[in-house]
């Protein structure tokens, strides 16, 4: 029987042997969901980045620059971290350079993996379907926010592990803790979260209707795939 883990925090992977697993990395608010939403609505790929400076040097070829630093977009950047901005056709067949505060770096901290996926609630049970079709073991990485854990990513582990309970053994108590912690949130995670850090983060950044839609499964059945260092 295949293994599942989760990571709840990025500066927990040193725990962690990527080697012969396929990972998820997920940040539900929103860098994972912005992907998702991204792919869902054409865009061609997305070349995720740690660094800002690396990322804004992709705009000479070509790239859209997107993300964000503690929330807020980046000057000079073409686009931010909302989901919605996703979902403009014109950008359609495009390519994206994205770096975020938390999300891409996760990515980042995942190489090495034999295959990673991109993971959120909006694309959550094609997720669940490609890494059950995979023969590796799974590891959830959480992106967290600067090295903490949070309670949405740390949900989204959970309902990944309750998707796949019937055919995979649990690698250690962190999925076991996150899948107890999404079966209490389940019938409503917005009002589970809304006394969450990002949750109270992002309200005092006005935004709120992003949250809502991130924590909607089953938007979409894209599944980003990174292949050398690029997904697609
Ligand atoms: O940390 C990240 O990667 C972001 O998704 C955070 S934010 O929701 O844009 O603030």
């Amino acid at each position: 029987m295949k293994t599942i883990d989760v990571c709840l925090s990025p500066d927990l992977m040193h725990l962690y042997n990527v080697q012969n697993h396929t990972v998820v990395v997920v940040d539900i608010l929103r860098a994972t969901s912005c992907m998702t939403t991204a792919f869902a609505h054409g865009i061609a790929t997305i070349a995720p980045f740690a660094q800002l400076q690396d990322c804004l040097a992709m705009k000479e070829k070509g790239y859209f620059t997107a993300g964000e630093r503690d929330g807020k977009k980046v000057d000079g950047f073409d686009l931010g971290n909302s989901p919605f901005e996703y979902q403009n056709p014109a950008l359609k067949g495009k390519n994206i350079a994205f770096t975020t505060t938390n999300g891409t770096q996760a990515i980042v901290k995942s190489l090495g993996a034999k295959e990673i996926v991109i993971g959120s609630f909006l694309n959550l049970s094609a997720v669940a379907t490609h890494v059950r079709e995979l023969p590796y073991d799974i590891l959830v990485v959480c992106a967290g926010w600067k090295g903490k854990v949070n309670l949405e990513d740390t949900l989204f582990a959970g309902a990944v592990v309750e998707k796949l309970k019937n055919e995979t053994e649990l690698a250690c108590d962190a999925p076991l803790a996150a899948q107890h912690l999404y079966n209490q949130a389940k019938n409503d995670m917005v009002a589970f979260l809304s006394t969450s850090s990002h949750v109270k983060r992002l309200g005092k950044l006005g935004i709120h209707k992003d949250i809502e839609f991130c924590l909607t499964p089953d938007q979409y059945d894209v599944v980003p795939r990174l292949v050398d260092n690029v997904l697609t």
